[in-house]
């Protein structure tokens, strides 16, 4: 069963943290006493934008996945808890991709949507991302586009879109659900979509490759949870090259690039040992952040972020805080033994707050 309300444990547990990470908020016991009596009335409490903002960064420290947090506590949290309707909800996502591209000059930025209900009930954004390329399941199985998409493309189709030319880079709808509205399915506009061509430092032929990559990752389908309360929250950072070079262009279940690659680069396939497929991957890798960099959009590598992530435990130990950390989302996808965040472990607590899968959210 859904519970009713609130749950008043996670509240308070938030609210000690706050005042005590934060001690010029005022009197714990003060606005523990009122969150208790308006939960009891009314089944949940409305965070001040204070604690909304406080939370929002902790929940990107307390993310184990992630190693990009040594920044967390400059994130940009936009309060929009009080777009109720879809068209209202997409024009705050809209901005927040302007905000965020900046240019190239990427931000980090989390916006808050309207906390869903006690019982689950609320707004819904379905995009895994707010900027992601069609999949265009063909009859035979395959699919052009973005594999990862062909689920969501499809269904966006079935409730009426009819954008995208069939291309391997078009540009998906935002599709947007609020209680008592009509869904919403709007075209993210063009020109806030900034978008890199794929160049190689050395290699001309590379371009004739047609790859392209969106420069913002805006994860939309998590929920961002604080103090018992759950808020749809789309968040973004920069990008990692691998998460492009070594994984969406080389996946074989995403744009599989590694067979067209090495047959361009004339290598010898024929036997694993030639190692051919770990040299694509590396060409792959160089090219992302080549043409990032010649772009002017933010990047990071993988060795850069790994010495990031010790530094940012250095300082969070200081600070007397553990860093839970899970070592298999950790470790970039290549070359994992040569970054120092491969050689020790990490503490696995599941803290509160934090960005938590949407249980709505099947996969
Ligand atoms: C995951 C890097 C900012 C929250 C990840 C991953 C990487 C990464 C490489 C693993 C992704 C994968 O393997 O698919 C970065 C970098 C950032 C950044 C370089 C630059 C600032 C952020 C921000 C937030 C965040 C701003 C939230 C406010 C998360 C979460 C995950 C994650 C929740 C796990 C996602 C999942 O479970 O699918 N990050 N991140 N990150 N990051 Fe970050
Ligand atoms: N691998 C995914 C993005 C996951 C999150 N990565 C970040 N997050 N960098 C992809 O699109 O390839 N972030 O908030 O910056």
């Amino acid at each position: 069963v859904e519970p009713v309300e609130t749950d008043p444990g996670e509240a308070e547990e938030f609210l000690r943290l706050f005042h005590t990470e934060r001690s010029d908020a005022g009197d714990f016991r003060t606005r523990w006493s009122q969150v208790r009596v308006e939960i009891a009335r009314t089944g949940t409490y409305t965070h001040t934008p204070e604690e909304l903002q406080f939370g929002a960064k902790v929940a990107w420290r307390n993310s184990s996945r992630c190693i990009g947090r040594l920044y967390w506590n400059s994130l940009q949290v936009r309060d929009h808890r009080s777009q109720r309707t879809p068209a209202g909800i997409y024009q705050a996502l809209t901005d927040h991709l302007r905000i965020s591209t900046n240019g190239g000059a990427i931000r980090p930025v989390v916006t808050v949507l309207p906390p869903l209900k006690p019982n689950g009930e609320g707004v819904r954004v379905h995009n895994e991302q707010l900027i992601r390329y069609a999949g265009w399941s063909r009859p035979d199985g395959s699919v052009v586009g973005d594999p990862g998409q062909a689920q969501f493309t499809a269904m966006a189709r079935r409730m009426g879109w009819t954008g995208g030319s069939g291309s391997d880079f078009d540009l998906l709808p935002l599709v947007i659900e609020a209680p008592g509205h009509q869904p919403l399915l709007g075209d993210v506009p063009e020109e806030l979509v900034l978008e890199v061509l794929i160049t190689h430092p050395e290699l001309p032929w590379f371009a004739e490759l047609g790859m392209r990559w969106h420069a913002v990752p805006v994860i939309s389908n998590m929920l961002l949870s604080i103090g018992g309360i759950s808020y749809p929250a789309p968040f973004n950072g920069w990008y990692m090259g691998t998460e492009i070079g070594a994984r969406n262009f080389a996946d074989e279940d995403r744009y599989n690039l590694i067979p067209e690659v090495a047959k361009r680069l004339g290598l010898d396939t024929s036997r694993e040992e030639t190692l051919w497929r770990d040299r694509v991957l590396l060409e792959l890798n160089r090219a992302v952040l080549h043409s990032f960099g010649e772009a002017g959009v933010t990047i990071t590598d993988h060795h850069t972020e790994s010495r990031r992530f010790l530094l940012h435990l250095k300082k969070e130990e200081r600070a007397g805080r553990i860093v839970p950390a899970d070592w298999t989302w950790i470790v970039p996808p290549m070359s994992s033994g040569i970054t120092p965040v491969y050689h020790r472990y990490y503490d696995e607590a599941d803290l509160l707050p934090n960005y938590l899968p949407d249980p709505r959210v099947t996969a």
